[in-house]
C-alpha cells in the first residue's frame, strides 16, 4: 500500500507503543498526527521524526475530554485533508486489588480505556463514513481476553474496548471501514509506572521471568493489519512474548 498522503492519528503517542507506531508509519511516508497530554514529549518525538519521509503534526489531547478528541480529528483533517487510520491507543494500567478500593484509579481507567476509545470512534466515524473508507484500531490487551487478580478493573476496561470494537466491526461490515483490536502481552513501556498498589508492585517484582516484547513488535502488528488489501479486514491480533504464559 502507498502511504504517501495517507494520514494516521495516534493517541497515546508520547511513549511506548504509540511512539513506535508513529515511527513505523512516518518511515513509510504517511502523515502522522501525534496526540497525548505531554506536549514536550510529542515535540521531542516530532523533532526525532523530522527526517523521515512522512510529515508529523502534534496535538496536545486528553482523551477523557470529548471536545479535545473532536478537536484532534478536526485538526488532522485541517492539517492533512483526511484521516485514513485512527489508532485508539491511549491507556493506563494502575492494577490494584479491589479490597484496596482505589476508586479514583478505577474511574480513570474507565475514562481513558473505555470512554477515550468511544470518543475517538464518535469523532472519526462521520468523516470515514462520508469517504466510505478508513481503519479504526484500538489497543486492548491479553487482559481483554483473560483475568488475573489485581486486574479486575483494567481487564474490565480492556474487555469492554475489545467488545465495542467487535460490535463496531459488525456494524461496519457493509462499508469499506475496517476495524482491528490489538491485544498485546507484556511490552516494555512506561505502563506499569501508574501502579500505586504496593502489594501489586511487590508481586510484579517477583513474578516476571521472561523477556517482554518491545513497542516496535506491536507497531509491526498494527502495520500488518492496515497494510492488507482493502478486501481484507484483520479484526483481532494477540501478540505475546514467546515465553509469557
Ligand atoms: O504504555 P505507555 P504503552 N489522554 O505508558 C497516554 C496497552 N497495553 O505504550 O497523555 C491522552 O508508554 C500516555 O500519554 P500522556 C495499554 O493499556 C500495553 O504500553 O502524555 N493520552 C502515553 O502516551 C495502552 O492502551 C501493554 O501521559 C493518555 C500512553 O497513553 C496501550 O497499550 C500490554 C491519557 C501510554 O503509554 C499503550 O500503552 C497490554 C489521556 N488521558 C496493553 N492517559 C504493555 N505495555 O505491557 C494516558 O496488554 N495516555
Amino acid at each position: 500500500m502507498e502511504w504517501k498522503n495517507k494520514t494516521v492519528v495516534i493517541t497515546g503517542a508520547s511513549s511506548g507503543i504509540g511512539e513506535a507506531t508513529a515511527e513505523r508509519f512516518t518511515g513509510e511516508g504517511a502523515n502522522v498526527v501525534l496526540a497525548a497530554r505531554r506536549k514536550e514529549r510529542l515535540e521531542n518525538l516530532q523533532h526525532k521524526l523530522s527526517d523521515t519521509p512522512g510529515k508529523v503534526a502534534i496535538k496536545e489531547t486528553d482523551v477523557t475530554s470529548q471536545q479535545q478528541v473532536e478537536d484532534l480529528i478536526d485538526f488532522a483533517i485541517n492539517e492533512f485533508n483526511q484521516v485514513d487510520v485512527l489508532f485508539n491507543n491511549a491507556g493506563l494500567m494502575p492494577l490494584s486489588f479491589m479490597k484496596n478500593r482505589k476508586l479514583d484509579e478505577w474511574e480513570r481507567m474507565v475514562d481513558v480505556n473505555i470512554k477515550g476509545v468511544l470518543y475517538g470512534i464518535h469523532a472519526v466515524l462521520p468523516h470515514m463514513m462520508e469517504r466510505n473508507t478508513g481503519h479504526i484500531i484500538t489497543t486492548s490487551s491479553v487482559a481483554g481476553h483473560e483475568i488475573m487478580p489485581s486486574g479486575a478493573v483494567y481487564s474490565g476496561t480492556k474487555f469492554a474496548a475489545r467488545i465495542i470494537m467487535e460490535g463496531l466491526g459488525k456494524e461496519m461490515a457493509a462499508s469499506n471501514i475496517r476495524t482491528t483490536t490489538i491485544s498485546p502481552g507484556a511490552v516494555a513501556t512506561e505502563l506499569t509506572d501508574t501502579i500505586t498498589d504496593k502489594e501489586v508492585q511487590d508481586m510484579f517484582k517477583n513474578s516476571f521471568d521472561f523477556t517482554p516484547l518491545e513497542s516496535k513488535d506491536i507497531a509491526e502488528a498494527v502495520f500488518y493489519a492496515v497494510n492488507q488489501p482493502k478486501s481484507v479486514d484483520v479484526n483481532e491480533i494477540i501478540v505475546r512474548p514467546t515465553q509469557q504464559g
